[in-house]
């Protein structure tokens, strides 16, 4: 068999099962295409697609600009290193921080690159602009966080299956209860060695947990109370996922650092980056950090061509217009349903809560009669399943799948 014939699903997850690391447990469905809201499975059954890789492909999958932009420029120049310049860099940068308000960009790959990078970055501001001693530099993070998987990262998650076995840890991090100011004051309160205080302003992971009103502006203003830097991890709420451009733009916040990723590119490529202004982001110079393929042509004219779909398509306004119209009728589903304990998110960022025991295979049973109905998605921790479409969606796309899901919870 040469690896271009076609496979069965069974044979194509019994090739994953004999090959590849068990680092995933994915729903067993095998796709083999993508277009806008949909996805298909190597038998040709057609699904929704509720996940979008986990809000990567907001602007649907394999949107045609997106898709041209890159395929034009892997013609051209796929990678020239940052040894030299290129053509295309330059103009993204530029692109991006006009976009978002900011003075500067630091190109990466990954989200959790993004992350590292952030880190990195407020340390180095905290030692040589704010004047903390070295390596004393202490950075706030929020319990059930989910910022990506590498050692710094886990190193401040409290999920023991993210975390065990994978120490020693990295220091210099304190931790404190998402959504409460009154533990980010006494912990900007604890101790003078403050660097910063990392966020997601809707908490993905943990289960789409939507922070109180307020919060974010409330934090904000705090670390610039006490000389912190505020950064906001919207690699997953971003680029239009919640309803506004950025999550925090819902209580117009400017964080001082900004790290996006995923639907930067439309889920094209892999692209992230780290956004500051000149005050912060002039402490990293030549050396100080970087990437083979960061600030890549490819990337430079995908993320481009990505953001562009995004204004272009008013993804934004339609997030915010389908979010409503998802969680009120789901809201109102569950008021008759005692599966349904609750539902909530932000745009179209939104999770039920199923009434069952955290350990039970209930959300996961929804999910797999859910792909059978044509629909995908998946439980995050037990008994949460989060429902996040492609942004290009229209009214009567997600009143069907609105009708899908209730259809397969009243089977239960
Ligand atoms: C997986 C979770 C979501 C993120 C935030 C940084 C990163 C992520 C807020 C790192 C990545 C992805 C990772 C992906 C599944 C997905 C995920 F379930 F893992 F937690 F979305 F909630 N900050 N989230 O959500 O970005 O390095 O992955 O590009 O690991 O399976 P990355």
């Amino acid at each position: 068999m040469t690896v271009l014939n076609k496979l069965t699903s069974k044979e194509a997850i019994e090739l994953e099962n004999n090959y590849g690391a068990h680092n995933y447990h994915p729903l067993p469905v095998v796709l083999s295409r993508g277009e806008g809201v949909h996805v298909w499975d190597v038998e040709g059954k057609k699904y929704y697609d509720f996940l979008s890789a986990y809000s990567a492909v907001n602007q649907g999958h394999c949107h045609p600009k997106v898709v041209d932009a890159m395929v034009n420029q892997a013609k051209t120049l796929t990678l020239t290193s940052r040894a030299f310049y290129n053509d295309m860099l330059g103009k993204y940068e530029k692109f991006a921080t006009e976009l978002f308000g900011f003075d500067k960009l630091l190109p990466m790959n990954t989200g959790a690159e993004a992350v590292e990078t952030a880190l990195k970055l407020a340390r180095k501001w905290a030692y040589e602009v704010k004047g903390i001693d070295e390596n004393k530099a202490e950075i706030i993070v929020c319990e059930n966080n989910f910022h990506g998987r590498t050692t710094t990262i886990i190193s401040f998650s409290n999920d023991p299956v993210a975390r065990k076995n994978f120490g020693p840890y990295t220091k210099g991090f304190l931790k404190i209860e998402y959504d409460n100011l009154q533990e980010l004051q006494e912990a900007l309160e604890s101790s003078n060695n403050i660097a910063a205080f990392l966020v997601e302003p809707i908490q993905g992971e943990a289960g789409v947990y939507v922070p109180s009103d307020g919060y974010l502006a409330a934090a904000k203003k705090m670390c610039a109370d006490y000389n912190v830097l505020f950064i906001a991890d919207e690699v997953q709420t971003g680029i239009a996922r919640t309803g506004k451009m950025l999550a925090v733009d819902h209580e117009n916040v400017q964080p001082d650092i900004l790290i996006l990723g995923k639907a930067l590119s439309g889920g094209a490529y892999p692209v992230s980056a780290v956004l500051a202004n000149n005050n912060i982001m002039n402490v990293i110079k030549p050396g100080n950090h970087g990437s083979t393929f960061g600030g890549n042509p490819v990337a430079a004219a995908v993320a481009i061509a990505a953001l562009e779909v995004i204004t272009e398509e008013n993804l934004a306004a339609n997030a915010e217009k389908l979010g409503q119209i998802f969680r009120d009728e789901l809201s109102a589903f569950a008021k008759d349903n005692d599966l349904v304990k609750s539902v909530r998110g932000k745009g179209l960022l939104n999770a039920i809560l199923i009434n069952d025991t955290e350990d039970s295979s209930t959300a996961w049973d929804i999910c797999l009669k859910l792909r059978d109905n044509g629909l995908l998605a998946k439980p995050t921790h037990g008994n949460i399943i989060r429902f996040a479409p492609p942004l290009v969606m229209n009214k009567e796309q997600l009143l069907e799948c609105v009708a899908i899901i209730k259809k397969t919870i009243q089977e239960f």
